[in-house]
């Protein structure tokens, strides 16, 4: 079979429920490919030790483990507990120990087009240097640092620092605001916060010490000693003497030799933190052995990383677990050379991502759903004027990816040739859990598909039992895996409460699944984003799913809106196609519209799930992670006054939203 040939199995119907497409890896992909089929045999013979092997093979030990899992603290595991290492040693020296000091670690791109490469021997020598001067703060093992940072070569060089010391480091992303960066430090009790002035977006320096001089006025915050500044932008500050250092001043006078702690496999490397369905955000708590060694191997065998050859790029800011195991310890535990970017996608234009990948001949990408639904808005001719036959492999994560979305990142973005792998994991599991392989797996449009090898996932029905091919349920992982959560910081009872009660002695993930005939898994969505509209569950991904299907449709949101009737009723929000925008500018073509797309839902899917309303907006409102936030559509669709809006990544989009629907459009 030629290389770009895939199995069409049924082309036309784009939503979950119909999509019956596979594209199995060309023979020469499998052929060259890390993970291999056996993978999956040899993990079944003996889960526990298929770990301990990959922790050997692929991680270097101060002092070997000779104890590979200990589950009798349930739900707590202890992985190679009686082993020792050190993360930075892992992800740096080593590569530098075995003679490849001179392989670059990172291409730095600033969104302003200023550059810089670090090689593996430099990033020793920074890493070193930044280890020395925080201990100079007073800061030691156990102690917690909180990181507020945007994307640049010293928040990667933080971290790794913090791991050195076995100081657990707390990354906070640069968008949150500073109460919600005072709650984390008052969580963590944090010694040390290291910041910026400001960093570059948008083509304007956006401040960053500010929030921090406020978050620090706040309460609970007396633990911490020092702040540590690094100077992106220039702009003006307020300094507070004793407590404020400049990074430049005391990392470059600093000694680049430093002996790394040698910590336990227990030892925690960090804590980040993620919202919960109440409003507390939960310190999800990540140890070192364990969590390296999935990462590393996921990294590893799910992106088939060829070190001496690729150059890999993960989108992700460092304030998400995508950034920390997918840029900052998977790859470099493996050796990778890659790509970390300041900006945003349309800065200063809209081909960026493109420019960059065509620049550094990138052959890795691991971006969001999201991401790729604003590329396809923007229109295909964008990508088509770069280069992007490096690109290899392509990953995806973060939310379902709907069928249109995979088959355009597919055609347009990889060539009809790059395998996809859409990966399922959380800040919770630390590392990727189901997901293809790609060389062996073929893969489906909208399928993270099966659970990694050494993984035990699966769909159980309301009673915990495994639903039927063909079912549908609740996501939950059987067995402990290397980079679980080790708890919630501090609060050892909510972290029981949050995910071992609904199924005792399981861990429900939280999301709504189902198994197709052949048994590979669909995810659907979070629970609470299930809709039960007369007695049937539908799922917001599927509507979605048939409304993005749809040509005039760029992206979609749905939600549930309570009714008297029905329980709650559909009611979906979408963003049209450039060309298509114009006509749903007057009452009439928004109605015509609306009717088109409800008949295409009710077409797709069945008359059950045909929406009630379909409202055309201009965008749509999204966490700084991308998440669409329901919970404010829900407001709209439920005539309530909009909730808080303040963790949106533009708090402009709901005024955008409500202006438009109360003109009539
Ligand atoms: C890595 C990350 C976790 C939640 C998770 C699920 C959703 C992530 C997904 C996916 C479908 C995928 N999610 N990847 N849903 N397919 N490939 O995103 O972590 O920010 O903690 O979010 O994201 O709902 O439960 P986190």
């Amino acid at each position: 079979m030629p290389e770009n040939e895939s199995t069409t199995v049924q082309a036309g119907l784009e939503n979950l429920l119909h999509e019956t497409r596979a594209f199995p890896p060309s023979p020469e992909f499998a052929a060259q490919a890390n993970a291999q089929a056996s993978l999956y045999e040899t993990a079944a013979a003996d889960r526990v030790e298929f770990w301990a092997s990959q922790a050997r093979d692929l991680l270097t030990w101060r002092t070997p483990f000779t104890e590979t899992l200990d589950w009798s603290g349930a739900p707590v595991a202890r992985w190679f507990a009686d082993g020792t290492l050190n993360a930075a040693h892992n992800a740096v020296d080593r590569h530098v120990e075995n003679g490849l000091g001179d392989r670059v670690a990172l291409h730095f791109e600033g969104e302003g087009g200023d550059t810089r490469t670090v090689t593996y021997a430099e990033l020793q020598a920074e890493v070193s240097r930044a280890a020395n001067a925080i201990a100079a703060l007073g800061v030691g093992k156990g102690d917690r640092v909180v990181i507020y940072l945007p994307m640049l070569v010293e928040s990667v060089v933080a971290m790794l620092a913090c791991a050195r010391l076995g100081a657990p480091h707390s990354v906070v992303f640069g968008g949150f605001s500073a109460d919600a960066l005072r709650s984390r430090i008052a969580d963590a009790e944090a010694s040390l916060v290291i910041t910026a002035d400001g960093g570059f977006r948008r083509g304007a320096a956006s401040a960053l010490k500010p929030a921090v001089d406020e978050a620090l006025k706040g309460e609970g915050t007396d633990s911490v000693g020092h702040v540590l500044v690094v100077r992106r932008t220039g702009q003006d500050v307020d300094w507070t003497e004793g407590r404020d250092v400049w990074w430049h001043e005391v990392v470059a006078a600093a000694d680049p030799v430093h002996e790394p702690e040698w910590v336990d496999a227990e030892h925690p490397l960090f804590i980040l933190y993620t919202s919960g369905t109440t409003g507390k955000p939960k310190g999800i708590l990540h140890t070192t052995g364990g969590y390296l060694t999935q990462a590393s191997f996921t990294h590893r065998s799910v992106f088939d990383l060829k070190p001496e050859t690729d150059v890999y790029w993960c989108t992700a800011d460092i304030g998400w677990i995508t950034g920390h195991s997918y840029v900052v310890y998977g790859p470099l535990v493996n050796g990778a050379t890659q790509v970390i970017y300041e900006g945003t996608p349309d800065s200063p234009h809209r081909g960026r991502w493109w420019e960059i990948v065509e620049k550094y001949k990138v052959s890795i990408l691991y971006t969001a759903p999201t991401a790729i639904r604003t590329c396809m808005k923007w229109g295909e001719d964008i990508p088509a004027g770069y280069d992007l036959s490096s690109l290899r492999v392509l990953g995806s994560v973060g939310e379902p990816i709907n069928p249109e979305a995979w088959m355009w990142y597919r055609r347009v973005i990889g060539g009809d040739k790059a395998p996809i792998v859409d990966t399922w994991w959380q800040t919770e599991t630390g590392a990727m859990m189901i997901s293809p392989l790609p060389g062996v797996t073929a893969t489906k449009p909208g399928s993270a598909q099966v659970a990694l090898p050494g993984i035990a996932a699966d769909v159980v029905d309301d009673e915990a039992h495994p639903v039927p091919d063909g079912g549908g349920g609740y996501l939950v992982l059987s067995e402990p895996w290397p980079s679980m959560l080790r708890g919630i910081w501090g609060d050892l009872q909510r972290f029981k409460d949050t995910y071992w009660s609904r199924f005792p002695g399981i861990y429900f993930a939280g999301d709504g699944a189902k198994k197709d005939e052949d048994g590979d898994i669909w995810l659907l969505g979070r629970v609470d984003d299930v809709m039960n509209v007369s007695g049937h569950r539908l799922s917001t991904t599927e509507i979605e799913s048939a409304l993005v299907s749809h040509e005039v449709v760029a992206e979609a949101a749905v939600v549930g809106a309570a009714d008297e009737t029905t329980g709650q009723a559909v009611v979906a929000f979408v963003i049209l196609r450039g060309e298509h925008a114009a006509k749903a500018e007057t009452p009439e073509g928004a109605a015509e519209i609306s009717e088109v797309l409800r008949a295409h839902v009710a077409k797709e899917i069945g008359p059950i799930a045909k929406p009630r309303r379909v409202l055309v907006v201009p965008e749509l409102p999204k966490t700084r992670s991308g998440k669409i936030m329901r919970r404010l559509l829900r407001d709209v669709a439920e005539n309530r006054t909009v909730g808080d809006a303040t963790t949106l990544a533009d708090s402009s989009v709901m005024d955008l939203i409500s202006a438009g629907l109360s003109s009539g459009t």
